[in-house]
């Protein structure tokens, strides 16, 4: 039988007013128990939010930008049968404990008394002492993270040598639905690091051996020691403050240890490497790929994090890609939005992306944009707004081209008995290398702060190519040093490994100027988008006969479209109008493209 029930959220930690950054459900979704709802994100750690029992969502009383603490009402759930759990708080995801366990910071264990103990910090190896007065040499190690194991790390946030304060994050965990940052137990100099991104961590790991001075840690210092709170057990539901459930029995015990810099003790957890981390892009729903503290810092900054890309690993978002983004803001005279809420149109402060049921209008079905889709889908959105696009159309003659582009490939055909296919493209490319000779502002990019040109001396070329997955835009290197044959072939390499997604980011990266032909679907003009850092960008359209006036009568041409796209920050009208009609010079008497 159905039984309208409400979802609120569980202990976290004792924290208020955290603020929910996405909603993950909506009116008429069916749920499963432990399927996620809503997202936080305190200043260090993002967590999402279980649904405590299986049905289908009535109501959702949330939106992002809330501010939540533990009982505020998520949704009212049509829930399926009696026996679903109720959701109280005390069957929550989560002690004050296990959130604080999480919460960087806390110094809180996460377990209970009754569950055995983790292994505490390791007392100064000097020492050989626990806990006292002496400065020494001590382990900093991975706290209760809810019970899991084989989390992998994202970041190392400090290096030997480092000096750091107790609680300033060591590195940074990231499971499947949370990111956490793993703060240092005690203050200290880093002597040694223990592991590395794409290291994979449970509770105990060894993080780094940090050389004390004077005072050592405190109790709290200890890795997660059971704090229990009079509460009892945690509930055998229990998750920690990432939603994940959290282990019932805890963490192994372990002796303290004694260790020597450089020589890790004997039955040391030390990670186990990992394959590369696997360049994932975006974390669960679609939120930035960035750490709980970047995102803090961005917020800080008014920064929109959606509008910023990421330059670390898999396309991770840094602190220094967030200060890049301001610098580049500013360099270019927008601002960055003080204040402006998260997804809430971006650092343009726009108004939020329309939240609509479609299924109340008529059948839907839903389709996940691929990974391509996503990647292209953000850079063409940050280019198309930070780039102030012009847009020239010209039209080329290419009768003649036409004429001989057939002819030599049938003499491919014929002569080597080959398929090599000479389109009009390989042309196009020939006819912009000379332009971009003749006007080398168009082989440059702008440096990240916006102040300087890069003038770019060697001639690559981007060719966007239409997969099943999305755009891809592989690069031809040194056009200006082959020919057209060449090009022809290299042409018909990259567009069958775009298409079997064989392409590597090596072959994707170091473009000049880029080209768009959608000469052989169709059309009449386009306004392609700027390939940033680029400058520029061809869009070609299909040629077609149309009757030119040469002075005595009306003749049949062929003629081809141009659409040339430009930042109009680096190039003027007039230097584009110049480009386009050198360009269409070119094409249009082939014996040009020999000079
Ligand atoms: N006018 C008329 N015909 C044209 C033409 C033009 N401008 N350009 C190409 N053609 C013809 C070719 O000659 C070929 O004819 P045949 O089949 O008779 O030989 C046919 O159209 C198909 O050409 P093609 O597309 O296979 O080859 P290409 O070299 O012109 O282009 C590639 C290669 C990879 C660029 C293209 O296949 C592609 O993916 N284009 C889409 C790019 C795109 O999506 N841009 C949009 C970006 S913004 O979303």
């Amino acid at each position: 039988m159905a039984d309208l029930k409400e979802a609120r959220v569980p202990d976290i930690g004792g924290h208020d007013n955290v603020p929910v950054i996405e909603v993950l459900v909506k009116p008429g979704d069916r749920v499963e128990k432990e399927q996620s709802l809503i997202t936080l994100e305190s200043d260090k750690a993002t967590m999402e939010v279980p649904s405590p029992f299986a049905g289908v969502v009535k109501e959702v009383r949330l939106k992002v930008g809330d501010e939540v603490s533990e009982g505020a009402l998520i949704a009212t759930i049509e829930a399926e049968g009696a026996a679903a759990p109720a959701p109280a708080p005390a069957q929550a995801p989560l002690s004050s404990q296990q959130a604080k366990a999480a919460e960087p910071g806390s110094g809180k264990g996460a377990v209970d008394e009754a569950a055995p103990q983790p292994p505490p910090a390791a007392p100064p190896a000097s020492s050989g002492g626990g806990g006292g007065s002496g400065g020494g040499v001590r382990e900093a190690r991975v706290p209760d993270i809810g019970g899991h194991d084989n989390v992998p790390v994202i970041e190392v946030l400090v290096k030997v040598g480092d000096t750091v304060a107790k609680d300033q994050s060591l590195i940074t965990l990231e499971s499947d639905k949370a990111t956490m940052e793993v703060p240092a137990p005690f203050a200290g100099v880093v002597r040694e690091l223990k592991l590395k991104v794409g290291d994979e961590v449970s509770e105990g790991s060894l993080i780094a051996i940090l050389e004390t001075a004077g005072e050592a840690g405190s109790a709290s210092s200890s890795p997660r020691r059971g704090e229990g709170r009079g509460e009892g057990a945690a509930s055998p539901d229990a998750q920690s403050a990432t939603g994940l459930p959290v282990s019932q029995g805890g963490p192994k015990a372990a002796e303290p240890r004694t260790v020597q810099p450089g020589n890790p003790p004997e039955g040391d957890v030390r990670p186990q490497a990992r394959p590369p981390f696997d360049g994932k892009l975006v974390m669960p729903g679609d939120a930035p790929y960035a750490s709980p503290a970047v995102r803090a810092f961005a917020r800080e900054l008014g920064v929109d994090i959606h509008q910023v890309k990421g330059s670390g690993r898999g396309g991770r978002i840094q602190r220094e890609d967030v200060s890049t983004y301001v610098k580049h803001a500013l360099a270019s005279g927008a601002r960055p939005v003080q204040g402006a809420p998260v997804a809430a149109g971006g650092g343009l402060n726009l108004l939020p992306w329309p939240k609509v049921d479609f299924a109340k209008f008529g059948p839907v079905e839903e389709k996940p944009l691929s990974r391509i889709q996503k990647i292209s889908g953000a850079n063409l959105a940050r280019n198309w707004a930070m780039i102030p696009h012009v847009t020239q159309h010209e039209d080329a003659d290419i009768t003649e081209l036409e004429a001989f582009r057939k002819k030599l490939g049938e003499e491919q055909k014929s002569d080597k008995g080959g398929d090599l296919k000479v389109t009009p493209l390989v042309f196009q490319i020939k006819a912009v290398v000379a332009a971009l000779k003749q006007f080398p502002q168009f082989n440059a990019s702008l440096d990240e702060t916006g102040e300087k040109l890069v003038l770019k001396k060697y001639f690559h070329i981007g060719i966007a190519v239409d997969t099943p997955d999305g755009l891809v835009v592989p690069v031809i290197r040194d056009c200006d040093r082959k020919g057209l044959l060449e090009l022809a072939r290299e042409l018909g390499e990259i567009s069958k490994k775009a298409r079997e997604k064989k392409l590597g980011p090596a072959e994707m990266s170091g473009g000049c100027f880029s080209i768009s032909s959608l000469g052989g679907i169709g059309g009449t003009a386009f306004t392609p988008i700027v390939n940033a850092p680029e400058v520029a960008i061809l869009g070609v359209s299909k040629a077609s006969i149309k009757p030119v006036w040469n002075g005595k009568e009306f003749a049949p041409r062929l003629i081809l479209p141009l659409s040339l796209s430009y930042d109009h920050r680096v190039i003027d009208g007039a230097l584009a109008a110049r480009f386009a009609a050198f360009l269409a010079n070119q094409l249009g008497d082939i014996r040009r493209l020999l000079l």
